[in-house]
């Protein structure tokens, strides 16, 4: 269940399940789309699937960079260009980017895990930051047999009867979205948001960050932070690196945009079996060993969170399948931002989450504004460990405003 464990073979199949995902660009508009709850009513994935034109998108697009391609600084887009300028002085110049985008190392030299100088999760699973001015990684939750639920890689096109079944079940979770998936399925974005889920951000193309330059590795996170923005009206403060691809260099650029980094302690593997690398038994044991952990007092001092997706078919009805035994086994699942009390999850003030205590009493949802009122910390930077704001984040302050300002 580490990806230490991996082959080469990882880098192959982790480039194809890009491949794959990017397949999907969208070049022209197959069907007219009304409203939210016309693309909620549709549980054929095949009809799901079909593209469909959101005019806010298609007007902004000249704005971002080409769905699915990997990202870079749009060449006319002065916002991203002057929030780059200022925060390119916080991120550190010792760190080269690692291999490629694509997850090819061999060409760099050897990395020497030992002494891990960048903290680089890929290599060692290391969450706490060499560099000062950085928060650990969130790769558990506090609260004891709490699970940190949460999916990676949407919005997929063929999501209701999962975000059905999430509603029947009035289960929310922390979704991890891709920006170019935002943008092509942004009624299926906003149904997250609208139905209490939390977002976060997971790179617009979904490539290895530690590849990227350090300018594009910023673009890849301002245009996913802003595709957001665009589609759902919020400043998400949380991201996802895909593949768990993260080192200093690339947190300190995160925590330049204010976006805590977030990752996980297990991994089921759900998204390897669309490659055939792993069959479905496979990714059943995972689950199920994960079970076994939870009943077995692994979690009672601190709770976990595991890699799942929204990815197909496959990866949504297993989670689907294992909900109930999950369910079980945890005392308590909860969005990952709900088990750090990370009541103001937007930097937009007028919504909220719950607090761990209101969301297990059963109120799952909050309207408007509690962060404002809260004793427990409204910033994800206070309320899951570290005591302030980071050196960075303070000088940054400024900048993060800049960009809220930039993208409203
Ligand atoms: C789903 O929609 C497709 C395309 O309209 C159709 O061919 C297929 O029969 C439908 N499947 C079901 C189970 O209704
Ligand atoms: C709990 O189960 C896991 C998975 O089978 C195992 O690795 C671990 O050692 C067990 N821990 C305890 C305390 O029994
Ligand atoms: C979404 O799910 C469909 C149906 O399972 C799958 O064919 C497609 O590849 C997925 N799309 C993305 C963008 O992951
Ligand atoms: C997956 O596909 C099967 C067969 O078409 C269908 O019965 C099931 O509802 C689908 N599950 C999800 C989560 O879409
Ligand atoms: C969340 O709030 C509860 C109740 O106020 C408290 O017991 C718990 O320690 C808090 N958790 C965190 C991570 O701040
Ligand atoms: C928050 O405020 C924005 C801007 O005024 C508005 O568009 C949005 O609907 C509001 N959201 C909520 C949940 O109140
Ligand atoms: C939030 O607002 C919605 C729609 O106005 C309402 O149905 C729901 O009951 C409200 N929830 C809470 C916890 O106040
Ligand atoms: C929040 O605090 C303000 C000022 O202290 C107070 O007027 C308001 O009623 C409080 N709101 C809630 C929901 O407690
Ligand atoms: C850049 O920093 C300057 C000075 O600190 C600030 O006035 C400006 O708003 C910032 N611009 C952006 C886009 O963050
Ligand atoms: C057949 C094959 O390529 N298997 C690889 C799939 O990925 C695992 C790691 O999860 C490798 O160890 C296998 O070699
Ligand atoms: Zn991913």
């Amino acid at each position: 269940m580490r990806l230490s464990v991996f082959s080469s073979q990882f880098t192959a199949d982790a480039a194809l399940v890009t491949a794959l995902m990017s397949s999907l660009v969208i070049s022209t508009q197959a069907r007219t789309v009304a409203s939210e709850a016309d693309e909620a009513s549709i549980t054929n994935g095949t009809e799901e699937c079909q593209v469909y034109g959101y005019q806010p998108v298609t007007d902004a697009l000249d704005g971002f960079p080409t769905i699915w391609e990997p990202a870079t600084i749009v060449s006319t887009d002065t916002d991203a260009l002057n929030t780059w300028a200022n925060i390119s002085q916080f991120v550190p110049t010792n760190i080269q980017p690692q291999g490629t985008i694509f997850g090819v190392w061999n060409t760099t030299p050897l990395y020497d895990t030992a002494t891990d100088p960048d903290c680089w999760w890929t290599k060692t699973e290391c969450t706490t930051p060499k560099i000062s001015g950085v928060p650990d990684d969130v790769a558990t939750v506090p609260e004891p047999m709490t699970m940190g639920y949460g999916f990676d890689d949407g919005p997929n096109c063929s999501h209701n009867i999962f975000y059905d079944y999430l509603a029947e079940q009035n289960q929310k979770a922390t979704m991890f979205f891709i920006g170019s998936n935002v943008l092509d399925w942004p009624y299926e974005a906003m149904r997250a948001l609208d139905e209490g889920h939390e977002i976060c951000a997971h790179t617009w193309s979904h490539h290895y960050m530690t590849g990227f330059t350090s300018e594009d590795a910023f673009a890849e996170l301002y245009y996913s932070v802003k595709a957001i923005k665009l589609v759902l009206g919020v400043t998400v403060t949380c991201w996802r690196p895909p593949f768990g691809d993260v080192d200093d260099r690339i947190r300190a650029i995160a925590e330049a945009l204010g976006l805590r980094t977030i990752i996980w302690q297990y991994d089921t593997f759900d998204w390897e079996q669309q490659s055939g690398n792993i069959t479905a038994a496979q990714v059943d044991a995972n689950y199920e060993t994960f079970i076994t952990r939870a009943q077995n007092g692994s979690f009672t001092d601190v709770g976990s969170i595991i890699l799942t997706h929204e990815l197909n078919n496959f990866t949504m009805q297993t989670a689907m399948d294992y909900y109930p035994q999950l369910k079980a086994a945890f005392k308590y699942m909860v969005p990952v931002g709900v088990a750090l009390n990370k009541t103001q999850p937007y930097l937009e003030t007028n919504y909220s989450l719950p607090t761990f205590e209101q969301y297990i009493g059963g109120t799952t949802t909050v309207n408007g504004s509690t962060a404002t009122n809260s004793t427990s910390s409204s910033s994800s930077k206070s309320s899951s460990g570290a005591s302030a704001l980071s050196p960075i984040s303070s000088a940054l302050l400024v900048c993060v405003s800049g960009l809220l300002a930039a993208l409203s």
